[in-house]
């Protein structure tokens, strides 16, 4: 341990404690901008400045270590004139037109400028900035960047993809696209994690806000809007409204307000995908067991996928076949509710409200178009931008009262929820493995021992006296060092669920975004809560489900489903 006074307060923390952490332990909170604990400790932004006794240079408190005997002074009058000069600095490379911008009031240098009292901005300069693709998904303005090297460390370190790196030097040195290449050609899997780690507007998702809009005054259209599992657990965060109240129905309420004619629940094709993915891996392991090199993977996050085929092409065929509930939703949605409507699939307008960035690629893909009339899904909008909706109509999400979802692709189970857990997809498809191996529900709660937030997990289970290894990844570095022990058959599993995002899709990178903050964790325990008291917890005993395969019944089934419910992943 050492001891130390900051700002005349004693300290006594473990060696190696930095100062900005002792700094908090005492309840003094020094600003930081660049900063993100284990991933960027760089001290490049300098804001977190401190005086220490003694000596001649002001330290940055975020890669300093405490030491016995240290006087720290964070607001001596040096400290707090370096911190003010600092951030002046920065904004003198920044594109201060605070109204339009899209993190404008979630904005981390719009906060420390507020509460430095920075009110003028004494310097201007013109900042390189490179043509960027804004069909991409992935948004990027220089003229935001602060050189923070966040989405750098965070893409590197978290996700192992690499896509960004500084170009140029000195004053005109900015972030871009390593290999000097176009955002699309690179091997961006669109995850948003850059985004949700960015602390200004330089990263963002392509804003689809307004095709929205014109799609729900287009009266010649049917708007159906879907929401993912994730999403009740965060979308009230950026509206002031507490999670306990920030419930799905009133989410429903909500979107009902703006105009959508149905909305239903991505839950619904998650049970369909836990059925689908299920029998695909019950004659796998049990019907007609192969011994397989590699196990079979989960398919429903777009982000994963893309990985895969960019770093392991050799590795797809592993892939289900099940294409995600997104995707399930968007093909049922033109087929079955096309008909139970008794209109044609062109009219209906199928809206995704999703955690998730990678998923607007993802509707996009060739051949998610199964009935031959467009896209199964027209449009994806994350948690961020249906907030910013409800805040467009001057919705107030305090006066909301719940409303049901629509039927009937509103029913659901507590195993759809958990799909936006990291985990939860195993889980899920585990409780009806369980039934579809043996005729008999297990307890609910057998598998629950696959829940937590270490980045690799893996358990054994018995099932029909069958050894069943699983594993579950979350965060793409965690995804690789798995893949890279499985293809050098270090380890050996049945079979494995990756989330791109840490945490699964509770950490979405479409998700609110709070400064600093990792929420996933707690909202994924929301999920947990939702399952734990829902009536059904079991995806086959979902009775929307059984009406889904009835309609579809007879010698045409097996070919109907197929094309609607599969795909190669291959696109
Ligand atoms: Fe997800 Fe999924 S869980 S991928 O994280 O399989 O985005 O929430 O909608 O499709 O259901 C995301 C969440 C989501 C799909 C489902
Ligand atoms: Fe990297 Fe993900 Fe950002 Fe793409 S979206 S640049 S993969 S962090």
């Amino acid at each position: 341990m050492v001891k130390l006074t900051i700002d005349n307060l004693p300290v006594e923390v473990p060696e190696g404690t930095t100062i900005l952490d002792a700094a908090k332990s005492v309840g003094v909170v020094l600003p930081t901008l660049c900063y993100l604990k284990d991933i960027n400790d760089i001290g490049a932004c300098r804001v977190c400045v401190a005086e220490i006794e003694g000596r001649s240079k002001l330290v940055t408190t975020c890669n300093t270590p405490a030491s016995e005997g240290m006087v720290v002074l964070t607001n001596s009058p040096r400290a707090r004139e370096a911190r003010r000069i600092n951030v002046q600095l920065i904004l003198s490379q920044h594109d201060c037109n605070c109204p339009t911008c899209i993190r404008s009031t979630n904005c981390g240098l719009q906060k420390l400028a507020n509460d430095l009292g920075i009110i003028s901005q004494p310097f201007t300069k013109d900042v390189p900035e490179k043509k960027w693709d804004m069909t991409f998904p992935l948004i990027k303005d220089d003229s935001k960047c602060i050189k923070c090297m966040r989405c750098i460390q965070v893409c590197n370190k978290v996700q192992s993809v690499g896509i960004w790196g500084l170009d140029n030097t000195g004053s005109r040195t900015t972030i871009g696209v390593t290999g000097d290449r176009e955002i699309a050609e690179s091997d961006c899997v669109l995850c948003g994690q850059c985004v949700t780690h960015c602390p200004t507007g330089a990263l963002s998702e392509r804003d689809d806000t307004m095709k929205a809009f014109r799609a729900l005054a287009n009266s010649d259209l049917i708007t159906v809007v879907q929401i993912a599992p994730a999403v009740r657990a965060a979308w009230g965060e950026t509206l002031g409204i507490s999670r306990e109240f920030a419930t799905v129905k009133r989410l429903v309420a909500a979107l009902r307000k703006i105009g959508f004619d149905y909305i239903f629940d991505t839950n619904f094709t998650a049970d369909l995908t836990i059925i689908e993915e299920g029998n695909e891996f019950v004659k796998r392991k049990f019907n007609n067991p192969e011994p397989n090199r590699y196990p079979l993977f989960t398919s429903c996050c777009p982000g994963w996928v893309r990985f895969m085929k960019s770093q392991y092409p050799d590795m797809m065929e592993h892939f289900s076949t099940t294409k995600s509930p997104q995707q399930m939703f968007g093909a049922v949605a033109k087929s079955y509710l096309a008909e139970i409507l008794k209109v044609d699939p062109s009219r209906i307008f199928c809206v995704s409200v999703m955690p998730c960035t990678a998923k607007k690629a993802e509707c996009a893909l060739p051949g998610m178009d199964s009935t031959g009339t467009g896209p199964d899904v027209d449009l994806v909008l994350t948690t961020r931008e249906i907030d910013r909706l409800i805040v467009a109509e001057h919705i107030q999400p305090m006066n909301l009262t719940e409303e049901e979802f629509d039927q009937p692709m509103g029913i659901s189970t507590g195993a759809g929820v958990i799909f936006g857990a990291t985990g939860g997809v195993m889980e899920a498809a585990l409780r009806s493995v369980y039934f579809l191996a043996t005729g008999k529900n297990p307890d609910a709660d057998a598998f629950a021992n696959v829940r937590g937030m270490n980045g690799w997990r893996e358990s054994t289970f018995h099932i029909e006296g069958k050894p069943v290894h699983i594993a579950v990844a979350s965060g793409l570095q965690n995804a690789r060092n798995l893949v890279e022990a499985i293809r050098k058959g270090e380890v050996r599993y049945d079979f494995v669920e990756v989330m791109a995002c840490p945490g699964g899709c509770s950490g979405g990178g479409g998700q609110p975004i709070a400064m600093n903050k990792e929420l996933a964790q707690v909202r994924g325990q929301s999920l947990y809560g939702l399952d734990k008291n829902s009536a059904l917890r079991f995806s086959h005993e979902n009775p929307s489900i059984g009406a889904l395969y009835e309609r579809f019944e007879g010698d045409e089934l097996v070919h109907r489903v197929h094309e609607l419910l599969h795909t190669d992943h291959n696109a």
